[in-house]
């Protein structure tokens, strides 16, 4: 398989999508595709994106664009992998928490874009205060419903993979929960995010290709 991703410590579409691979244990190799270049767009079709954008999946014939179908596919592909739960509730609550992330938090997105080599104490608008308020309800009441450690339980899902780059961005910008609702457990999710081997070895990737200019 091949996936086709875009600069390691901007592109948090691409690193759920990775995460999720990463899961599966399958051997893939990766494609790089610069983003906030002129040529970003002619770039990723020539790489085989159909939209332009990354991430993309190829496995054979099968060429699967946009980071939430991709991990659809991999959760059917691999189902030995429990990328999703086996219980249809539980598993149709991640979907909503994954689809939530994948189609809204608009301001959160805008304003607290992600860069893995960020460190700073951003003030946040009225509207981005809002969408980390209800990220840090949503993951509070899955994490007492499910009794944690991650989204679903026990077990780590896509669900946890789509949160984890917003993770980052909190702590990018120095977005402390507690002001936002928290009594600790979205907090002490955030940062367990943060600690899976997947995630350490995606963001040990990005800054060493920061660090050589980017992808490309
Ligand atoms: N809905 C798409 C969004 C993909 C997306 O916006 N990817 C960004 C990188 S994180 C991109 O390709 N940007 C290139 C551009 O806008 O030219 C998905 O979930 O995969």
């Amino acid at each position: 398989m091949e996936l086709i991703i875009g600069d390691k410590v901007w592109s948090s579409w691409s690193m759920r999508a990775w995460l999720v691979l990463k899961r599966t244990g399958a051997p893939f190799t990766e494609t790089y595709v610069k983003l906030h270049a002129e040529t970003t767009h002619d770039d990723a079709v020539a790489a085989g994106s159909p939209s332009g954008l990354v991430p993309v999946l190829k496995d054979g014939d099968v060429t699967v664009w946009d980071s939430l179908a991709i991990c659809e596919y991999l959760a059917e592909r691999f189902p030995k992998a429990g990328l999703w739960p086996a219980d249809v509730a539980a598993r149709a609550l991640g979907r909503a928490a994954a689809c939530e992330m994948h189609s809204g938090f608009h301001s959160l997105r805008g304003e607290l874009s992600m860069d893995l080599a960020r460190r700073e104490t951003a003030t946040i608008a009225p509207a981005t205060a809002e969408d980390v308020r209800r990220v840090v309800a949503l993951w509070s009441q899955l994490l007492a419903h499910f009794g944690g450690p991650f989204l679903l339980g026990s077990d780590w899902s896509i669900a946890d993979a789509f949160y984890t780059p917003v993770a980052t961005r909190f702590r990018s910008y120095g977005v402390r929960l507690s002001d936002h609702g928290d009594v600790g457990a979205a907090g002490a999710y955030a940062e367990r995010l943060l600690e899976t081997p997947e995630f350490l070895e995606w963001e040990k990737d990005a800054l060493a290709q920061a660090r050589h200019g980017g992808a490309g």
